[in-house]
């Protein structure tokens, strides 16, 4: 029943970033989308996840909201009429990752006034662990790979116990092989690794 609790509590504490992520803001807050309102200054501390909402608000015909790229965002060049958003209650979902650029189009609104804003949207924190898994699975091989490494030197250690000759050399060694399989392969583990990545 125990187990049952924390399986539930670790699919809450996975998905929950995920679903809370879904944040409906306001640009501008109280102020709307206008003029003269630094929107740069108002998305600089906020974190825009994919399902996010944009919300601009502003009396019907006094403004209009444009999706722009990079380049008309900077010259505030004013995209044709016809793919303007113009309700005054204009709900924009976040649907791709990546930066997004929103101009108003009236007069020069944009250009004297800077009714501009640049965000950047990205994946929610519920998934960004799923490219993680793979990468701690690439150091697991090469220590595999020296796992049999030591195996034939067992036998031969406790077979020669009485020759003084060798003191150094099975002592150290018999107890380490066989006690010990998993600490010679972790200093070697960044050799191999390295030139997994670069081939
Ligand atoms: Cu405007």
């Amino acid at each position: 029943m125990a187990s049952n609790k924390l399986f539930m509590l670790a699919i809450v504490v996975v998905f929950l970033p995920a679903m809370a992520a879904a944040t409906e803001y306001v640009v501008g807050d109280g102020s709307g989308w206008t003029t003269g309102f630094d929107y740069q200054a108002w998305a600089k501390d906020k974190v825009f996840y994919l399902g996010d909402k944009l919300v601009f608000r502003y009396p019907k015909g006094y403004h209009n909201v444009f999706r722009v790229n990079s380049t008309a965002f900077k010259n505030c060049d004013i995209p044709s009429e016809n793919i303007a958003f113009t309700s005054g209650s204009d709900t924009i979902v976040l649907k791709t990752p990546g930066r997004k650029w929103y101009i108003c189009g009236v007069a020069n609104h944009c250009s004297s006034y800077g009714q501009k804003l640049a965000i950047f949207v990205q994946y929610p924190n519920g998934w960004a662990p799923a490219p993680a898994p793979s990468a701690p699975l690439v150091p697991a091989t090469p220590a595999e790979l020296w796992a049999p490494a030591p195996a034939p030197w067992t036998p031969v250690t406790p077979s020669v116990p009485a020759t003084p000759a060798l003191p150094w050399a099975p002592a150290p060694w018999t107890p380490v092989t066989p006690s010990v399989p998993a600490t010679p392969p972790e200093p070697w583990a960044p050799t191999p690794a390295t030139t997994c990545n670069t081939s």
